[in-house]
């Protein structure tokens, strides 16, 4: 599957100000999402399914991909296009195994060693990160920055997304560091003008 990976939104309705999800995504589409990921924590499995579905109809009428975070099963149960896991979730050959070869597997890595096991056991993505402080994830770690995501570019050939901490004051430099695109919650959901921001987003990655 060829995947657009350069605008990548990862959701948080703790960033919305009260504004509805799915509302809110579909302005991120049109202002040129290309991808999108259902990030819930603290959710019950039957809110999270409920979501879920109905952001597969926003994401199947756009033609626009959608990754569920962590929860394999309900990615499953909706048939999502993928799904994203980190170092803490299901190990990545298991999940690579039950998703099959058709979906999209995404893994959050943030030095060379967890990239390289993510290329070698069934990776079709790497989140790197965080590039810069973030306060979207308590528990992101120290920040990588260019340089960090810059060494594991050189070492894998798989896509990688750059995450944490992007915006419009520093897409260009993650750009520059020649990675496929970048994955963002707070620039984008967080803004006044969701369609707007994406829209400025996309022009100035593509500059
Ligand atoms: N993983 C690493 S940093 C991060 C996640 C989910 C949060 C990114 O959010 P923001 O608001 O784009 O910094
Ligand atoms: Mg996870």
């Amino acid at each position: 599957m060829s995947v657009d990976y350069t605008l990548y939104l990862v959701t948080d309705r703790g960033v919305l100000k009260g504004r509805d999800l799915m509302e809110s995504v579909e302005k991120s589409i049109k202002g040129g999402v290309t991808l999108v990921q259902l990030r819930e924590k603290d959710i019950t499995s039957l809110d999270f399914y409920n979501i879920a579905l109905k952001l597969k109809a926003l994401t199947r009428f756009y033609n626009i991909p959608l990754i569920i975070n962590d929860r394999l099963d309900i990615a499953l149960a909706v048939d999502a296009e993928g799904l994203h896991i980190g170092q803490e979730d299901l190990p990545l050959e298991v999940a690579r195994k039950q998703l099959g070869d058709g979906k999209i597997l995404g893994y959050s890595v943030s030095n060379i060693e967890e990239a390289l096991y993510g290329e070698k056991h069934g990776a079709d993505y790497l989140g790197v990160g965080p590039v810069y402080a973030t306060g979207s994830k308590s528990d992101a770690g120290r920040p990588i920055g260019i340089q960090g995501l810059k060494e594991i570019k050189q070492n894998v050939s798989i896509p990688i997304v750059g995450i944490g901490g992007i915006g419009i004051s520093n897409i260009k430099e993650v750009k520059a560091s020649g990675i496929n695109g970048v994955s963002l919650i707070s620039a984008v959901l967080g803004s006044d003008d969701i369609e707007e921001a994406s829209r400025n987003l996309v022009k100035l990655w593509e500059e």
